[in-house]
């Protein structure tokens, strides 16, 4: 229940309230109560009160409801009348008549549980090491909680789920949930499930990413079991495979090719990634894109989605209110970088970018993942 009003608090103060309560600390009901000795009608606020304890009681178990009720009967007994109280457990436990509340706690409780009734489409992203799945992880979720720079690597399965409204990363830690209002002060190595508002253009959607480890580590054989029982196991509804585009076609990736093919039934997204490295030029794109349709298809894929991409990009684009210094000064060469017509990777399969986030290749990807939901 902490949690809950903790992500309540927050999704609609914007402002973290953990900090508000503490367990023995009475002064602040007191300096509520003595808000009316001031002329703040805190009793007016009787109907939203009573709707926070109900709400936040049903996200967390509604057969609590009658035990919420007695035991508001008792608190309220002196300060509240009973009306009110009945009004609002009739509207939560018998789903009859209406509350007298503002239309954005309706509308808060109703996008909720509409968001929690959708079915949620799962996409496994797989790739061998280093192709960059945790960073196109990041740049759908626009949060940096995938922490790739400093070299470390996913060494285990993480499901990230998208939330309906911004408020903060709940998050499983010895199977006990967390939650925190920084979602930037977290990180997957913490967790094998968290979710997050994904700040892209999937965040309407009720959408899962499951990130998984590189399979061809050479110092851990285990990550290789983890992805293909995994992608054996078929519990999810599309995949994305990443491919690094500067060291395509290694025998490694072969590999995960045919293992893909050969356990996988659902449909699949192929991603040709770090395509910003390229040089003008010099390199391709456009055959680059022609030959690894070729390769898909000779090892069987039928009429393959290529999609060329810049992860690295899309992130500094999706995520920009939260980068630090460094990644600001990035960005700016990348924006220079992709001022360029060969760099606009939209352009290799539709048509020229309309917007700089189009150029990054991810606009297209998204839209794919869209079509494809279910
Ligand atoms: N330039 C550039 N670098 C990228 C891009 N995507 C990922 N990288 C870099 O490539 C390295 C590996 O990226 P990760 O996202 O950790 O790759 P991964 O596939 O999750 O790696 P493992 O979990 O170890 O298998 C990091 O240094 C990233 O910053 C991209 O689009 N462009
Ligand atoms: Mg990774």
């Amino acid at each position: 229940m902490r949690l809950l009003f903790e992500q309540w608090g927050y999704s609609i103060l914007n402002t973290d309230v953990s900090t508000w309560f503490q367990s023995e600390d009475t002064s602040f009901i007191k300096k509520a109560i003595s808000l009316n000795r001031d002329g703040l009608r805190f009793f007016r606020l009787k109907h939203q009160f009573y709707f926070d304890c109900f709400y936040l009681t049903e996200t967390c178990d509604s057969s609590l409801f009658n035990e919420l009720n007695e035991y508001l009967i008792k608190f309220g007994s002196n300060i509240f009348t009973k009306k009110a109280l009945k009004r609002t457990y009739n509207f939560f436990a018998g789903n009859t008549g209406s509350l007298n509340v503002e239309e954005s706690l309706l509308k808060h409780r109703n996008d909720n549980r509409a968001f929690g009734e959708k079915y949620e489409n799962s996409v496994l992203v797989v790739a061998t090491v280093s192709a960059g799945k945790s960073t196109l992880i990041n740049a759908l979720t626009g949060s940096y909680f995938n922490k790739v720079k400093n070299g470390a690597c996913t060494s285990r399965i993480c499901k990230i789920h998208n939330k309906p409204v911004t408020d903060g990363i709940t998050y499983r830690k010895d199977n006990v949930l967390n939650y925190n209002a920084n979602i930037e002060s977290k990180s997957s190595e913490e967790t094998s499930e968290a979710a997050m508002h994904f700040v892209s253009s999937l965040g309407a959607y009720r959408v899962c990413l499951i990130d998984t480890p590189g399979v061809n580590n050479s110092r851990d054989h285990n990550h290789l079991i983890i992805t293909s029982d995994a992608i054996k196991g078929q519990n999810f509804d599309m995949v994305i495979f990443i491919s690094n585009g500067q060291y395509n076609g290694t025998n490694d990736e072969r590999q995960l090719l045919d293992l893909l093919h050969n356990h996988n039934k659902k449909p699949v997204l192929f991603v040709l990634n770090q395509l910003d490295c390229f040089k003008n030029g010099v390199d391709n794109i456009a055959k680059m894109i022609a030959v690894y349709h070729k390769e898909l298809t000779s090892i069987g894929f039928d009429s393959p989605k290529v999609f060329p991409v810049s992860a690295w990009y899309a992130y500094l684009l999706n995520a920009q209110k939260s980068l630090d210094e460094e990644e600001q000064e990035e960005l700016a060469v990348m924006r220079h970088r992709f001022s360029k017509a060969f760099f606009d990777l939209n352009n290799y399969i539709e048509s020229e970018s309309e917007h700089e986030y189009q150029k990054t290749g991810l606009k297209a990807l998204e839209n794919e993942i869209i079509k494809l939901l279910k």
